[in-house]
């Protein structure tokens, strides 16, 4: 049951897409016309002295189209988007927030995933593949009151790099969860530490990555969302310290205050860790 053998870039890029349809944050309704006046025409401004600087060719304008109108079939814009832009817009949205810092969300959130308590496994099959990992933690204020109930959405990539309900044959619900935190803010997430990830190599974005002569790899990550009330939520991922692909992430989303070093579990199976959250106020 390797999902390996049917996994595309056209299959995942279209569960984005819809994915991200269904959860949008803002609508493009409420974009100010002199904001979209602004930031599109610079856009197209840096465009056209990138355009003039390098002399593109015909060959290579049309090379450009071609390729565009196969991001967009593919279903692989919040893929592109994700990797390539959304970094910059994390650290322009966060970069006056106090406590832990966070990282972009990428395309494959999920919310709604089923509630559990505040120590728990995540959903995964019997003999779900990878190291055994305990991450466990607190969550408080700022001002160190520690919050209760405060939530932590974990979800990740299993062993083969491959997200449920983005790769066929995958539990719905796999390796993603909702976690309860108890009346210290204390939590206790039992899962397998994922394996590197490599976006869709058969896709738009892999023919750019081969055209460009880059690399396709993130770093293994957890995903999370952590939130409470009257705070500020973050969006964040956890790495793991001299892992493939730490010091050269394809969407550049690594900052050293988010490398995990786990050690050795106290019941000798597999690694455990401890990281708490620390959420500004609303
Ligand atoms: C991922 O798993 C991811 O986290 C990001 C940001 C982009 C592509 C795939
Ligand atoms: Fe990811």
């Amino acid at each position: 049951d390797r999902p390996a053998e049917q996994a595309t870039a056209a299959a995942s890029g279209a569960a984005a897409t819809e994915q991200f349809r269904s959860k949008q944050r803002t609508g493009t309704a409420d974009v100010d016309t002199r904001r979209v006046d602004t930031l599109v025409s610079e856009l197209l401004a840096a465009t056209h002295d990138i355009i003039r600087r390098h002399k593109l060719t015909y060959a290579e304008y049309d090379a450009l189209k071609a390729w565009l109108i196969r991001v967009g079939e593919d279903g692989e814009w919040p893929l592109f988007l994700d990797v390539w832009v959304e970094h910059v817009v994390e650290e322009v949205a966060n970069e006056n927030r106090e406590g832990s810092k966070g990282t972009i969300e990428g395309p494959y959130y999920i919310p709604g995933a089923p509630r559990l308590p505040a120590e728990a496994t995540l959903p995964m099959r019997e003999n779900e593949a990878g190291t055994p990992l305990l991450f466990h933690g607190q969550v408080s204020s700022v001002d160190g009151t520690p919050l209760a109930g405060a939530l932590i959405e974990m979800w990740h990539a299993d062993d083969d790099g491959y997200y449920s309900q983005f790769a066929p044959g995958l539990p719905e619900w796999n390796l993603r969860g909702a976690v309860v935190a108890d009346d210290q803010g204390n939590f206790a997430i039992h899962t397998i530490e994922p394996a590197p990830y490599q976006i869709p190599t058969d896709g738009a974005c892999g023919s750019l990555i081969e055209a460009a002569g880059w690399h396709a790899w993130r770093p293994a990550h957890l995903h999370l969302k952590v939130s409470a009330p009257g705070h500020q939520l973050i969006t964040t991922q956890l790495y793991f310290r001299g892992g493939r692909h730490v010091e050269d992430d394809i969407a550049q989303a690594v900052k050293p205050e988010l490398i995990l070093d786990p050690g050795p579990a106290a019941d000798g199976n597999g690694h455990q860790v401890r990281h708490d959250f620390i959420l500004d106020k609303a």
